[in-house]
């Protein structure tokens, strides 16, 4: 569902204050979406400032060679005063402030203009002006694609289609989750002829694990447990594994496609112990619903993939309570 398209490149005509931001861990598709879209805007002779939660991975620092993303944590009161002084702030890759961690109350108290561009489900959009949203496509940057596609070819630069690249490349987990259509293969190939480079951008994004990565590896995949005829996993990374590898959450983002990949499993959980709350990852194949499941630990998501985040449990504990409500859903 598309709304906004021309009032939206209205708007950019008429701002010179433009902020983008995207979610806390960002990954492949929300550090292609700012970076993409910054790429566009500067070409439209503006200059967007992309403030942050978190910082950018390693592995996608390489889209960002001028390093201009600003973490919102350092030198914060000038982030503070750019988004209070913003005319349009772009929220890209999520549809929630609070996904924006310590710039929520910022983001919302601006008297900016709000555009949410984004796949997710369970948008607010009264919490916008103007929202762009499409939960079929695999990725923002699909969005973002049409969106610049629908304005001028003549922006696609090879920066812009590699962070475009990167996105797709990575939200359809490199071209094979359930939403990779046709579609997908016809617009990355534009982005290929336009300079992203499918074989470069593969290598710098995951040909890159360390010595701590496969340790931390190790510890998960030796505490995985399976359920109901093996048709059910969960695994756990707990603050004492990032302690041992010295490794943070952004480094278990693989792991569902691990253990998604056994062969049998139906429905993978994976809890992941920070300071003061435990971060729930559900996957699921075929028809079963793991945003079901999500929600009775007040959670959400889409179809095969959803989440939640959880305090007052030890992660044992936890555990056995989601395994005691998964396995109805695996009569689905
Ligand atoms: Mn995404």
């Amino acid at each position: 569902m598309y709304t906004h398209f021309k009032e939206i490149n209205e708007l950019i005509s008429r701002s010179e204050k433009i902020i983008l931001t995207t979610h806390v861990v960002p990954d492949g598709d929300a550090i292609g979406s700012v970076m993409a879209f910054a790429g566009y805007l500067k070409q439209k002779g503006k200059n967007p400032v992309i403030i942050n939660h978190s910082e950018t991975p390693d592995n996608l620092k390489f889209l960002d060679k001028k390093n201009i993303i600003r973490v919102f944590s350092k030198d914060r009161l000038k982030n503070e005063k750019l988004i209070s002084e913003a005319e349009v702030i772009f929220l890209l890759d999520t549809n929630e402030y609070s996904r924006t961690k310590s710039m929520e109350e910022f983001l919302i108290n601006s008297p900016a203009q709000k555009v949410c561009i984004d796949h997710h489900m369970g948008l607010k959009p009264r919490q916008f002006n103007f929202v762009i949203t499409n939960t079929v496509y695999p990725a923002t940057c699909q969005i973002l694609y049409e969106f610049i596609k629908d304005d001028d070819e003549k922006y696609f630069t090879k920066e812009v289609a590699s962070a475009l690249y990167t996105g797709i490349m990575t939200d359809t987990g490199s071209f094979r989750h359930p939403r990779t259509s046709s579609d997908v293969f016809m617009v990355c190939a534009e982005l290929i002829n336009d300079g992203a480079d499918p074989v470069k951008l593969y290598d710098e994004i995951f040909a890159n694990v360390t010595k701590e990565n496969l340790k931390l590896t190790a510890r998960f995949l030796d505490g995985l447990q399976f359920h109901s005829d093996n048709k059910i996993v969960t695994g756990t990374v707990t603050k004492e594994d990032f302690r041992s590898t010295g490794l943070d959450i952004d480094h278990v983002e693989g792991f569902t496609s691990l253990i998604m990949n056994i062969k049998g499993i139906k429905i993978g959980i994976i809890l992941v112990e920070l300071k003061d709350n435990i971060k729930i990852s559900f996957r699921s194949k075929g028809n079963i619903p793991v945003n079901k499941l999500a929600a009775e630990f007040n959670g959400g998501g889409h179809k095969n993939a959803a989440g939640a985040n959880i305090k007052g449990y030890s992660v044992k504990e936890l555990r056995k309570l989601i395994l005691e409500k998964s396995e109805k859903y695996l009569e689905n």
